[in-house]
């Protein structure tokens, strides 16, 4: 059986990449939707903890921003077998941000550098296809809900689109051509939800004829 495609879909805070995960797991057959950082795991109790607690300041930070990063990452680590298994069963794996969240919402905070906030994902899968969810962060802003947690601020936003800039240059050089895209989310629901598909089903047919790689 032909392994499953694995499509990230990533973004700033409120580009609605949750509302087009959802369309599109409905929209695929035989997909499964993974979001990292997943909240549940004893691990990803504590990312919650940080990212919805504002009571730290710089001499008495809640978690060192090396020790949050590598939280995160071990968030994924430990999701690798469910990851495994479910491409290997051939399903459409979508996950709502992965290791492209990690290098940029890190490396924006300007204390550890690029090298540093790649490497402990290196050897988890590679995906098959990255849609970047682009809005302006001013319209981000307007949105219901920004501000909730901790960068959603927009300074911080900022920020993290640039650095996402650098992890589209770095990780996407030599890659296929259309690896990485960027799709305009400010466009209606409906015609975001048709790209990405479009960009889904692409996935799913590379998938089938490549092998799954990992990040190197
Ligand atoms: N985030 C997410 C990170 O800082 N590093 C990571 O590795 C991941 C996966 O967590 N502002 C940040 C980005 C978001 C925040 O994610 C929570 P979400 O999708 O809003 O629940
Ligand atoms: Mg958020």
């Amino acid at each position: 059986m032909p392994r499953g495609a694995l499509i990230v879909i990533e973004g700033l805070d409120r580009a609605g990449k949750t509302t087009q995960c959802a369309l599109l797991e409905s929209r695929l057959y035989n997909s499964r939707l993974i979001k990292f950082p997943d909240r549940t795991t004893p691990i990803g109790q504590v990312i919650n903890t940080y990212l919805t607690t504002d009571s730290d300041s710089d001499s008495s930070p809640l978690l060192e921003d090396h020790a949050i990063h590598l939280l995160f990452s071990a968030n994924r680590w430990e999701a690798l077998p469910s990851l495994l298994a479910s491409l290997e069963a051939g399903e459409t794996l979508i996950l709502d941000r992965y290791i492209y969240s990690g290098i940029a919402f890190s490396i924006a905070k300007g204390t550890l550098g690029y090298e540093y906030a790649r490497a402990p994902d290196v050897g988890l899968p590679s995906p098959d296809a990255v849609v970047f969810l682009d809005l302006p962060v001013d319209v981000a802003k307007g949105r219901a809900g920004f501000g909730g947690e901790r960068y959603e601020r927009s300074d911080v936003q900022e920020r993290v689109r640039g650095c996402f800039d650098e992890v589209r240059r770095r990780e996407g050089a030599g890659e296929r051509h259309g690896w990485w895209t960027v799709v305009d989310a400010g466009q209606g629901i409906e015609k975001v939800a048709e790209m990405v598909e479009d960009l889904a089903v692409r996935a799913m047919i590379w998938a089938k004829k490549n092998e799954l790689r990992r990040i190197e």
